[in-house]
């Protein structure tokens, strides 16, 4: 049996990573922060008591700032492969947090590397780092392949750069097996809530049922390259099981504005959007009732933005046999219904006299 360690278990990836590979017959080892709340909700249905027998999904605590916790890890659990995908990810909250967003992105990367090469285990570690389009950022070619030089536009860019060099490096001068997936903006239901396309999933389905009035939003005119999470983490297990180390583009090579998001997202619930106005005063109205549902606020706005990201996944397709199977009209679709039930849980909750409140961020 097939031992994985997976940073970030706790987030998006983390959770359809460990799905899939306990589904491979994998023994799947995690590392979660110590958090002073609950933070397993991703991770809760694939727990397993510990007394019980065959338990093949175990959690330690742990954090990639602290390198000694790393190593202990790493040594008991004598994994056949690491996944980083443990990451301050946001791309806003990297301006405010930069030295914490490299600590964590870049230095934690090569804590990483380092523990495999401490406890030699060059020959058995196989190693995944979570790479990003991001690094793409001032984009120098369109669409952007392995072979793009990369124009990082904010902290966490930065930090995610020296992480990708970092591996190669290591591979190159320590013979690890290490491989970059150049992962596109990947989304799903349970894609954090401060993240565009969450963030207007829950307002849609919010706002369909009278819990919210408006959606506020930054630069609507920016453009993605958006596939599903589920997709995306069996592209990193299989760079993981080729003869040779690589790295890979991984994207669905289509690319939608975060308007055509919101547009989409409201049609699903049933309403049509309206633009009217122009730059900051420019509002997203209900074609129906002529409510404004959709304001600017330029607090959304980045110090320096990536406007556009469109990959070319013709190398993962080719020599992985890997290509995205959800369209980005499912993706909505499904990021809709599911928040629509969580939408349904705070209505009933509020119709039975139960204070709730909504996250704004
Ligand atoms: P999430 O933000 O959902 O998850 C990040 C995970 O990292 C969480 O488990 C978080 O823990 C954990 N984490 C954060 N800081 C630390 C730390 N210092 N020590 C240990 N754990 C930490 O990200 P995604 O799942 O969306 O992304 C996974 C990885 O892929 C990230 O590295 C991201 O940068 C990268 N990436 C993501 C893309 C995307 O579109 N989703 C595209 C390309 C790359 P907690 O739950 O406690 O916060
Ligand atoms: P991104 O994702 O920065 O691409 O990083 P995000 O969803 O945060 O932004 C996408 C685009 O939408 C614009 N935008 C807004 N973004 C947020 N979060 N909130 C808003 O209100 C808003 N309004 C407009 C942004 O300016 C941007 O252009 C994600 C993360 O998962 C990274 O970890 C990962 O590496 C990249 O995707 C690939």
């Amino acid at each position: 049996m097939k031992r994985a360690l997976i940073t970030g278990i706790t987030g998006q990836d983390g959770a359809y990573l460990s799905e899939f590979l306990l589904k491979q017959n994998y023994e799947v080892h995690g590392i979660k922060r110590r958090s002073s709340s609950f933070n397993t909700g991703r991770v809760d249905h694939l727990y397993q008591d510990r007394h019980e027998e065959d338990v093949r999904f175990i959690l330690h605590h742990g954090d990639l700032t602290d390198a000694t916790n790393l190593i202990r890890i790493i040594q008991d659990v004598q994994p056949d492969e690491i996944y980083n995908l443990a990451a301050q990810s946001h791309v806003q909250v990297s301006f405010e947090t930069p030295e914490y967003t490299a600590n964590s992105d870049a230095l934690g990367t090569l804590r990483l590397l380092e523990a495999i090469r401490i406890l030699k285990l060059e020959q058995k570690t196989r190693f995944y780092q979570a790479s990003t389009s991001e690094m793409f950022g001032k984009v120098q070619e369109t669409p952007q392949k392995e072979t793009t030089p990369f124009y990082p536009r904010s902290p966490y860019a930065a930090a995610k750069v020296y992480a990708y060099w970092i591996t190669v490096n290591y591979r190159e001068a320590y013979n690890i097996f290490g491989c970059n997936g150049i992962l596109f903006n990947h989304e799903s239901p349970i894609r954090g809530e401060t993240f565009v396309t969450r963030k207007i999933t829950r307002a849609v389905a919010r706002i369909s049922l009278g819990l919210q009035e408006t959606l506020y939003l930054g630069n609507i005119d920016s453009k993605r390259d958006w596939g599903h999470a589920r997709d995306y983490v069996r592209a990193m297990w299989l760079m993981l099981q080729q003869d040779q180390p690589d790295d890979f583009v991984v994207a669905t090579g289509e690319t939608h504005s975060v308007r055509e998001f919101v547009e989409k997202a409201f049609e699903e619930a049933g309403m049509r959007i309206r633009w009217e106005g122009t730059g900051l005063d420019e509002v997203g109205t209900d074609e129906n009732s002529g409510k404004v549902l959709v304001r600017i606020d330029p607090r959304y706005f980045r110090p320096t933005e990536v406007n556009f990201l469109l990959g070319d996944p013709s190398k993962a397709r080719q020599m992985l046999g890997w290509k995205a199977e959800i369209p980005f009209e499912e993706l909505v679709r499904m990021m809709i219904q599911e928040d629509m039930k969580e939408a349904r849980k705070d209505q009933l909750c509020r119709e039975e006299g139960f204070q709730t409140f909504n996250h704004f961020e």
